[in-house]
């Protein structure tokens, strides 16, 4: 018999991580679990994604420095944007640096990421020092950072005592590691949030190495939390009717495992 699953609120109660905290707690209110990759290359164009899919998700995850526009004028329209809507932004930057370097990246620069970014995500080649840089202003900031335990490529490096490690590291760096990017979930403690990319329903794959497993996969086998879909919804006839129906098949997925 599976254990009793713990509900996205029970969960938030658990947290001490305030960013875990309020995703959690967002989840539960919008009943989503679905975080939308808007992967433009246009400001004007993820602005308008991002007030039009904003309803039905947790959390906006970005790759700003694709943006051929990107402004600080961007920066305070998308804060606005996630406010009305209530989720979170979440910057894909994947530092994989040493300590010294990756907290430059992460406040200075042309996109000063730690101003508007609630979430970042980094890899853990470097040894835990990538997370200590990074934690030196995202702790005080009240940031979180998700550590990429597995990736969704194909022939991805990052499998067995690799992501094990990522674990431990980010057991040892709770007050800023919120949880992981990952395929499956890595560990039971119910306050890491396990977030998967690599989601669409109906596709296999891309040409360049991606692949894809459908919400009720990725939730109910897998056992993550949140499933990130990219161009699923971005390449949809009616982006915001599929974005509906990844949110629906994502939370239903997540409401049968919390009443079994
Ligand atoms: N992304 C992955 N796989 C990973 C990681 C990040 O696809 O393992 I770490 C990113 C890349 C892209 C988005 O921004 O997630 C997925 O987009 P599609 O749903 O369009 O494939």
């Amino acid at each position: 018999k599976q254990k009793k699953m713990l509900t996205y609120q029970q969960r938030a109660a658990l947290c001490t991580h305030p960013v875990a905290k309020r995703l959690f707690t967002i989840m539960h209110e919008k009943r989503s679990n679905l975080a939308f990759s808007v992967d433009v290359t246009s400001a004007t164009q993820l602005l308008q994604f991002a007030d039009d899919i904003g309803p039905y998700i947790c959390l906006l995850k970005t790759h700003v420095d694709i943006l051929e526009d990107f402004s600080q004028d961007f920066v305070t329209r998308l804060q606005a944007t996630a406010k009305k809507h209530n989720f979170l932004i979440f910057e894909d930057r994947k530092f994989a640096d040493i300590g010294q370097t990756v907290l430059k990246q992460y406040i200075s620069g042309l996109y000063r990421i730690c101003d508007w970014a609630h979430i970042v995500n980094a890899h853990i080649v470097p040894g835990p020092g990538v997370i200590h840089g990074l934690s030196k202003v995202g702790v005080p900031k009240e940031r979180g950072c998700l550590l990429i335990g597995q990736m969704s490529s194909q022939g991805s490096l990052a499998t067995g005592e690799y992501t094990t490690a990522a674990v431990k590291m980010a057991e040892e760096n709770s007050n800023f590691v919120m949880g992981f990017i990952c395929q499956g979930s890595l560990t039971d403690d119910p306050r890491f949030i396990h977030m998967a990319p690599g989601v669409q329903l109906g596709g296999s794959g891309d040409q360049l190495g991606q692949q894809y497993n459908s919400p009720a996969q990725m939730v109910t086998e897998k056992r993550v939390d949140v499933i990130i879909v990219g161009r699923g919804i971005l390449n949809a006839e009616d982006p915001v009717a599929t974005a509906k129906l990844y949110q629906h098949a994502g939370f239903e997925a997540y409401e049968n495992l919390s009443n079994n």
